[in-house]
């Protein structure tokens, strides 16, 4: 099958909402950060700012501001690469909701094996193997226009799969179902995601607020946990990155580069409604 086969994907009316997004989606936050390396994320960063950026002269501020930001969405990939457990160069890795590749490229850059990634948008799908190409890895690194609920790859195929932001799109047991498919007992299953707290109770006004911004369904901490144990994926590591993720918000939100969501997730983040959690599982 060709890099761009497109199989089953979208399926459904909100599905195809979710890939027009993304095939038109065009924000200089992701596109001007990508052009610093190459490297384009679609997720939010982590880690302390180094704020003097804001003090560059003002010809070379914006850049400054921009490669800073790119540095912390770059710590928040390796972050989660650094949970994917012993990859070795023979085995193979899925790429959830790749967006434009970066996070593909990352561990491929890192572990020397090869990644598919699925996307539900047919720019995306194509921009990253543009990207791929230009870096000289598409025999190794491919993307694909494929539903990650149904990615009609062989059961037991994969070493390890992730999710960067990009499980508030689907039903998370139809996808632990699918991951589960996929990876090989022993595997490893990483997601980093937004995830609204249970102790606040139902979704706060800025939880709504983000769901309405991306097309998105947050789901809740349980929701994760009740998930993953009914799919036999057991959680070995989980990180509450809130407090790490909140100086990129800071910082975005008196950038050039704001989309006018910022204060929505400082304030999801702050009231303590809204979490950013990595979760790791080993696949039994
Ligand atoms: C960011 O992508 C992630 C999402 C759209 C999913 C929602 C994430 C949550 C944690 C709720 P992006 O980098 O394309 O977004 P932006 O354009 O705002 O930078
Ligand atoms: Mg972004």
């Amino acid at each position: 099958m060709s890099a761009h086969t497109s199989l089953a994907a979208p399926t459904d009316p909100y599905q195809q909402s979710v890939a027009t997004y993304w095939d038109t989606e065009k924000n200089p936050v992701n596109l001007r950060l990508g052009e610093v390396d190459g490297l384009y994320h679609h997720h939010y960063g982590i880690g302390p700012v180094d704020w003097s950026v804001l003090e560059t002269p003002e010809h070379a501020r914006e850049k400054a501001v921009i490669r800073e930001m790119h540095r912390l969405e770059q710590a928040q990939a390796d972050t989660l690469a650094d949970h994917l457990g012993d990859i070795r160069p023979e085995d193979r890795l899925l790429d959830a909701g790749c967006g434009r590749g970066g996070g593909s490229f990352v561990a491929h850059q890192r572990f020397g094996c090869s990644v598919d990634g699925v996307t539900l948008s047919e720019e995306q799908a194509a921009f990253a193997n543009g990207q791929a190409e230009k870096r000289g890895v598409s025999d190794s690194v491919r993307f694909h226009v494929r539903n990650m609920l149904d990615t009609g790859f062989t059961k037991g195929a994969f070493r390890g799969i992730w999710n960067n932001e990009s499980t508030m799109y689907v039903d998370l047991g139809e996808l632990f179902a699918e991951h589960s498919r996929l990876l090989q007992r022993g595997g490893r299953y990483v997601t980093i995601t937004g995830c609204y707290n249970d102790t606040y109770g139902l979704p706060s006004r800025e939880v709504s607020t983000i769901n309405a911004h991306y097309i998105c369904d947050i789901h809740s901490r349980s929701t994760y946990f009740r998930q993953l144990a009914a799919h036999r994926l057991v959680p070995i590591t989980v990180l509450d990155l809130t407090e790490a993720a909140i100086p990129y918000w800071e910082l975005r939100a008196r950038s050039s580069l704001a989309t006018g969501i910022e204060e929505t997730f400082l304030a999801a983040y702050k009231g303590g409604s809204f979490q950013y959690l990595l979760i790791a599982a080993d696949r039994v």
